[in-house]
């Protein structure tokens, strides 16, 4: 009897999902696009200078931690395909494109002692194809590929980094700055720091849990704001641009309407998103997490708080350094308050006290983690309009993966289509959402997952050496979308 409830509940959600898409249209203003990231793309792991960063040193010494022991040497080939790839992306109908740059690339050895030219030239190539077929760049700075120079000396936790990283920056600006109007400073930071110096999913498989992931955040927030006052002293006269960071986070739905059910889904959301928003916003770590990170380390004997402290200039500091929020969103969880009077796992994960679970008939992917949860996308967007006053907010990444057996990629139009209706409905909220940029352009090397996971609207033949480019049905369905701004027939369509 429940199976027949099961399904009949389950025609009404996607019979509501059906008809309730978005008719009106997306702003002629409102960015449109696709995105990628250096090192999932790019291949020419040495070529033309580029030194080695952490994830070149992990495929090839510690090969067995990658899916089928594959890397990324040549990955899509896009260093010497990118005019190919700025062909399709005009095919498409973008008008904004999200990439990153290759630290190693730029600086091989992560520090200025070493300038490469030829690096600096794929980029600049790179930048006047897409202004040349009218596509805005939208830069990504940094999307995880530390020089292992720097990591062989502590990474992110190492102080050290900040003053790095703003040089790093600087260089980028310098360079590229005349030409590029977005730039967002780190992507997923909580990535960089959890995964790689907490709980062992991301290089440099670091594991300092509950201490490590902090230290890293804490520096990594000091080299975001440093970047930004050295952009406004140094360039935002003369090149007039947008700095934000990139930050990702699943909704988290209150498994029940208890209080201490609906606070802990909040609190989930402080603890990925808050993390680094609220420092970057209002100066300081959310109070939550202060509180229950600050209890736990007491609790647990530590002589201070395992979330590191601001002093008063370094919050008068961090303050309002963003012009723009990046926000990724993949997935949701439900959320319960944990009881945990003990109180002794030292972890991010159980500082924050919140149980997690996924809703069985939320439908699954190639992805372990990804449900697909398009509902998730309205409320997000929601939350971070209300909890930091109305920044504009650029979607950076939202997508869906499958194995790669079919080009008949229904999953993933059903998937943007309802994903971008949430984001056109958050605009009828009032939000202040600017863009959204589909993750990805291709399918590419999705870092321990290899190329297991496929997450693009074109195909990509790994076994081919021409890594030729096929497009799955979802171009087509992108296509039309960014042609009339509308997820509807265009005879439905009604005007912004
Ligand atoms: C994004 O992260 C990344 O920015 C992008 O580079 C990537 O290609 C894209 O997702 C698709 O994966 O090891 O199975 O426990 C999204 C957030 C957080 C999702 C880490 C995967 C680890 C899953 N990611 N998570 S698992």
């Amino acid at each position: 009897m429940w199976k027949i409830e099961l399904l009949i509940y389950s025609l009404v959600i996607v019979g509501t999902s059906c008809s309730s898409v978005n008719n009106k249209k997306f702003p002629d203003s409102f960015l449109l696009g696709t995105a990628t990231a250096a090192y999932q793309i790019e291949g020419a792991w040495n070529e033309d200078g580029k030194g080695e960063n952490i994830w070149d040193r992990t495929c090839h010494s510690d090969p067995t931690r990658i899916f089928n022991n594959e890397n990324a040497d040549i990955a899509c080939d896009s260093y010497h395909k990118y005019k190919e790839d700025v062909a399709l992306l005009k095919d498409l109908g973008v008008s904004v494109y999200r990439f990153s740059i290759s630290w190693s690339r730029i600086l091989p050895t992560g520090y200025l002692n070493e300038i490469n030219q030829l690096g600096i030239n794929y980029y600049k190539n790179l930048i006047s194809e897409l202004k040349a077929n009218n596509i805005e760049p939208l830069v990504t700075i940094f999307h995880w590929d530390l020089p292992q120079p720097l990591q062989d000396i502590g990474g992110f936790p190492n102080d050290r980094i900040i003053r790095r990283y703003v040089e790093y920056a600087r260089v980028v600006f310098d360079n590229f700055g005349d030409d590029v109007k977005y730039w967002i400073t780190f992507n997923e930071p909580k990535q960089t720091c959890r995964g790689g110096y907490a709980a062992l999913g991301d290089a440099p498989f670091i594991n300092s849990s509950g201490i490590g992931e902090y230290l890293c955040t804490h520096n990594l927030l000091k080299a975001h704001a440093e970047t930004y006052h050295m952009y406004n002293k140094e360039f935002r006269d003369k090149q007039n641009g947008h700095i934000g960071i990139t930050i990702d986070t699943v909704w988290a739905e209150p498994d029940s309407k208890d209080k201490a059910d609906v606070e802990a889904a909040d609190r989930l959301i402080q603890f990925t998103y808050g993390w680094y928003a609220h420092p970057v916003t209002h100066g300081d770590y959310p109070e939550v997490m202060k509180q229950f990170v600050g209890e736990r380390s007491a609790k647990q004997g530590f002589s201070e708080s395992r979330l590191p402290k601001f002093s008063k200039a370094e919050i008068h500091g961090m303050k309002n350094t963003v012009d723009f929020l990046g926000l990724n969103y993949y997935t949701s969880v439900m959320a319960k308050h944990k009881n945990d009077e003990e109180k002794t796992a030292i972890d991010w994960d159980q500082d924050s006290e919140v149980d997690t679970y996924f809703k069985p008939e939320w439908p699954s992917t190639a992805s372990s983690w990804l449900k697909i949860v398009p509902w998730g996308m309205r409320k997000i967007l929601n939350w971070v309009n209300k909890n930091y006053e109305g920044l504009p907010i650029i979607v950076t990444e939202n997508g869906v993966s499958e194995n790669g057996t079919t080009l008949e990629d229904d999953v993933r139009i059903d998937y943007y289509r309802d994903h971008l209706s949430g984001v056109r409905d958050a605009l009828d909220d009032g939000v202040n959402v600017i863009g959204y940029t589909a993750w990805s352009m291709m399918d590419n090397f999705e870092w321990t997952r290899g190329y297991s996971e496929k997450f693009g609207l074109y195909s990509v033949d790994f076994n081919d050496p021409e890594r030729k480019r096929t497009p799955k049905k979802s171009v087509s369905f992108f296509k039309q979308f960014l042609a009339t701004r509308c997820l509807v027939e265009e005879s439905k369509c009604v005007a912004a």
